[in-house]
């Protein structure tokens, strides 16, 4: 039964004991030190330092210089009283080319970062796979190229034998939907490939890597780990054929065959005019469907969508897109309040999604691993305060989301605050602020807002203040 007001705001609301509090990070966005300790490149160096790629020309050369100031996080983290925190493995970090032999400095890196949550009684929860290709993979035709999905399994094997006695969870892959669609139809994103067959190739060649590193892992981990992948899924609103179109390319690609083996008949008859999918070759299907032990799923907003009529149908050809072939689709406005993505904030589409997937795959244990704001900060005149009343309002309201959630049956284990401190906002480089422990690019000092005290004080209750 769901109780409470209806605008979100409740507090009081209690989680169970055994919920996981945590929040997340990804490497690029915050590690910095990119040439050091044997690093090879990745994409995102590529193309962050290729003009007119990021916003301001930024890169993530220094980022949150995460990398030198590990044991500072880590007691940050600790400072926080979170039961769990997620980061991001950086694969050139240990396999510098993307093939090979590990770089036994990378792994003692990330050898630390986990031994210092387990010795802080955190959770480790690393994701393999947010974004950072090895550049020599790319020059291979990276996600495009079938043999991506096998080195990732390899990367996956050699980082399960590392650090498997000590993760929690490990998550194969952060939003795939992005690497796939940004990355190779929009070209927002690295590599920056504007080509509707290049992201429907890359969607199957991401899949497969879930699958194959999941196999990987599980020849090296203990039984006892738990196996996830994490996926921004779009609560799509509007017209009904608008809606079920973006839901088979945005949504059902990625969780019918992880989940049921298949694609979606509809998804492959919207996009035949670009591809016959015979890059899915047979086997594959068997591969990617793995039993999860958990799904992460990122939520930030909802879209409103109708067919336009003024519009022709958009050859589903290349051409730049993320949603190739929709371009008679029209993304209308919705009400405020947003936040500065300019994304709006509405917690029902978390109730909405979460109890979607209960319906959809009943039992399967969800984790929102992504969620939170950017905002503009107040920055107390000594700079020992931030205040940040929005992403506290955010929260509140999302948590309260999840809790109803709960309520209602889904079976939600934990939820990730998007993120630990502000870092590199990919394409808009270091222009909005998602932490809720704020960093100064100029001295590098963190400063934890209200909204970290305001978590903290979630977690030591289990209930939202
Ligand atoms: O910063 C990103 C993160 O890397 C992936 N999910 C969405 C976040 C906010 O845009």
């Amino acid at each position: 039964m769901t109780t409470g007001t209806p605008d979100f705001r409740d507090s009081g609301l209690r989680f169970p004991d055994t919920f996981i509090f945590g929040a997340a990070t990804a490497a690029y966005q915050i590690e910095g030190a990119v040439h050091e300790a044997g690093r090879g490149p990745s994409i995102w160096d590529t193309f962050s330092h290729s003009p007119g790629n990021v916003l301001g020309g930024d890169t993530g050369d220094v980022a949150d210089d995460h990398f030198h100031r590990l044991e500072e996080d880590l007691d940050l983290i600790a400072s926080l009283g979170l039961d769990a925190y997620r980061f991001s493995i950086a694969w050139p970090r240990i396999q510098p080319s993307g093939r090979g032999p590990a770089n036994e400095a990378g792994l003692e890196f990330y050898g630390r970062l986990v031994d210092g949550l387990v010795a802080r009684g955190i959770k480790p929860i690393a994701t393999l796979y947010h974004w950072d290709l090895p550049q020599a993979l790319e020059d291979e035709g990276g996600w495009r190229n079938r043999r991506t999905a096998y080195a990732f399994a390899d990367y996956a094997r050699i980082v399960g034998r590392a650090l498997g006695d000590r993760v929690h969870t490990w998550t194969t892959l952060n939003e795939p939907w992005c690497s796939a669609y940004l990355g190779y139809g929009s070209g927002e994103h690295a590599p920056g490939r504007q080509s509707a067959l290049e992201a429907f190739t890359a969607v199957h060649h991401l899949n497969l890597a879930h699958g194959l590193g999941v196999l990987a892992l599980r020849e090296v981990v203990p039984a006892s780990a738990r196996m996830s992948i994490t996926l921004n899924l779009h609560v799509v609103r509007g017209e009904a054929e608008a809606a079920r179109r973006l839901d088979a390319m945005g949504n059902r690609a990625f969780t019918w065959p992880l989940l049921k083996g298949v694609y979606p008949a509809d998804l492959l008859a919207d996009t035949r005019t670009v591809t016959d999918w015979s890059f899915v070759c047979p086997g594959d299907l068997e591969i990617v469907n793995q039993p999860l032990d958990v799904l992460g799923v990122n939520y930030y907003s909802t879209s409103l969508v109708r067919e336009s009529a003024a519009s022709e149908a958009q050859p589903a050809g290349d051409g730049a897109s993320a949603w190739p072939g929709t371009g008679d689709i029209e993304w209308l406005e919705q009400a405020g309040p947003r936040t500065e993505m300019g994304w709006n904030v509405d917690p029902s589409g978390l109730v909405e999604l979460l109890e979607s997937l209960r319906d959809e795959f009943p039992g399967l244990a969800l984790m929102v691993t992504e969620n939170g704001a950017a905002y503009t900060d107040v920055v107390s005149d000594n700079g020992s305060s931030v205040h940040d009343y929005d992403r506290i309002d955010f929260l509140r309201r999302h948590f309260t989301a999840a809790h109803r959630a709960l309520e209602s049956g889904v079976n939600l284990i934990g939820f990730f605050v998007w993120s630990l401190m502000d870092n590199f906002e990919w394409a808009y480089g270091y222009s909005k602020r998602f932490g809720i422990v704020r960093v100064d690019y100029e001295t590098l000092e963190r400063t934890p807002k209200d909204s970290a005290l305001w978590y903290k004080d979630l977690i030591a209750g289990r209930r939202i203040p």
